[in-house]
């Protein structure tokens, strides 16, 4: 079957966050964030690892970026930590802190390579987690708003592509129900409070970018895996749909509309967690709709019907051990199995490049909008041999698939800004430490080694490079 091309300005890019790379935690008036007081929590991360240094990108953006351009990036997503600008999340701009993503834009830009700008990837300051609860009060949006306006004024022009949250149902689900994140919180009613208000402070950053006149495209980044059903049953099916609902939509449509799925909301208000809507709430959220979805994707899910006294949320796979996945679903609407058909990462991740071009598909339909891939890669072991090489082959093929996917969903007319791969360089994965890896660029440290975190480029580097000169033309032999 014939492909068609890759667009000409298709953005090849690659991601990163500022706590997974920057290190630096307490530099130049940056104020503490909640992942940095977390993980001092004992037994919160493995091995205790944390994002003190990471691989120090704040040291070493310029060697980072010099790499970037080696391997003909056309786009690097990074985040801004927000108390690095704002040390305890508002008032008094730190300078020092701002000037940093100032320099490293300005770096990007000297090299061709365009800023894909997350405003939030997960540090809330901790300052506003002290004085309300962050997220789970509605100062939240005013807060969120100023300082997401500051860098809209100080970046206008240099950067056109914007991020709003970083997967707001990660965040969320693992801050306040499953405790695997800060606060730590385990509570579906306070969960649903938080995410109301964080569907909040989303639209009105965004209206706030356009009030400004910012110019550029600006939009959300959703961790979006389709619900496939584990056979026909009829049950079955409507399980997959209430997982599809529950997982995607419930989120989605609210970006997007401004309403919550009536199935689910419907679900929520039985249990007594439906987050109360003020009048002006559905307002402001119709208004703030974003010009792109931004996507990560990793993984699928499969579903099977799951009675009211059925399964709940497991324990998650954390240690890098296949096989140590809890069985999850949400009692009432699904339970998700193993689907026989797909082969597994070390963490339990489903790997599934059609899973992408469904996905980009049922999203291209049911919100009309233009798609970015913010995320999408592998987190495996990788090992650097005596000749400091790094041959991860099982990355290539499964970056080469998932591009695939994404031609394909471009044949099937699917329109698609770009797509940033998971990472860049190797960075600290938030609770499995070092030792899962995802960069095009092996960092050398360990769990609690810092080592000299030199840089070393993996095959997958090069495979990258040839990639985007072809603009894709070497996906298909
Ligand atoms: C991990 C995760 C992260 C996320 C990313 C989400 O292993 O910790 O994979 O790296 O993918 O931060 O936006």
């Amino acid at each position: 079957k014939r492909l068609s091309p890759f667009p000409k300005d298709f953005l090849w890019g690659s991601a990163s966050a500022a706590y997974q790379v920057e290190g630096a935690w307490d530099k130049d008036g940056k104020g503490p964030s909640v992942w940095d007081e977390f993980v001092r929590i004992p037994g919160t991360t493995f091995k205790e690892t944390n994002g003190d240094v990471a691989v120090d990108h704040y040291h070493r953006y310029k060697e980072d970026v010099a790499l970037m351009a080696e391997q003909g990036l056309k786009a690097y997503r990074f985040s801004i930590a927000w108390s690095r600008v704002l040390p305890t999340g508002r008032g008094e701009i730190n300078e020092q802190g701002l000037q940093f993503y100032d320099d490293l834009i300005d770096e990007l830009i000297a090299h061709n390579i365009k800023p894909v700008v997350t405003l939030y990837h997960w540090d809330i300051p901790q300052g506003l987690q002290d004085a309300y609860g962050g997220w789970e009060s509605r100062q939240i949006i005013e807060d969120f708003t100023t300082y997401a306006a500051i860098l809209f004024e100080r970046f206008n022009g240099r950067v056109h592509h914007w991020v709003t949250l970083n997967e707001q149902n990660v965040f969320i689900s693992h801050g306040y129900q499953l405790a695997y994140h800060p606060p730590g919180v385990s509570d579906e009613k306070r969960m649903y409070n938080a995410n109301h208000n964080a569907n909040l402070a989303n639209a009105s950053a965004i209206n706030k970018f356009r009030e400004l006149g910012t110019s550029g495209k600006i939009g959300p980044s959703f961790a979006y895996g389709p619900n496939y059903a584990i056979d026909a049953h009829p049950k079955n099916e409507l399980a997959a749909l209430n997982a599809e609902e529950f997982n995607a939509n419930f989120w989605m449509d609210i970006y997007v509309w401004g309403e919550y799925p009536k199935a689910i909301f419907h679900w929520l208000e039985e249990q007594g967690w439906a987050p109360e809507i003020l009048p002006g709430d559905t307002e402001l959220l119709k208004k703030g709709k974003p010009d792109f979805m931004g996507v990560n994707y990793y993984r699928t899910m499969t579903n099977a019907f799951n009675p009211i006294d059925g399964v709940g949320h497991g324990k998650m796979n954390t240690t890098g051990e296949k096989g140590t996945s809890e069985e999850k679903g949400v009692p009432g609407l699904f339970k998700i199995q193993d689907n026989p058909y797909l082969e597994k990462t070390n963490w339990d991740w489903e790997i599934d490049p059609t899973g992408l071009r469904i996905g980009l598909r049922r999203i291209a339909s049911r919100y009309r909008l233009p798609i970015l891939i913010t995320e999408n890669g592998l987190g495996e072991y990788d090992s650097l041999t005596d000749d400091k090489e790094i041959h991860d082959e099982y990355r290539i093929d499964y970056l080469r698939q998932h591009s695939l996917a994404i031609q394909e969903a471009i044949t099937d007319g699917v329109e698609m800004l770009g797509y940033c791969t998971w990472s860049f360089t190797d960075l600290l994965s938030w609770l499995n430490g070092y030792q899962k890896r995802y960069g095009f660029v092996y960092v050398d440290r360990e769990e609690n080694d810092e080592k000299e975190l030199k840089r070393y480029k993996k095959d997958s580097f090069y495979w990258y490079q040839k990639t985007i000169k072809e603009n894709g033309a070497n996906l298909v032999d």
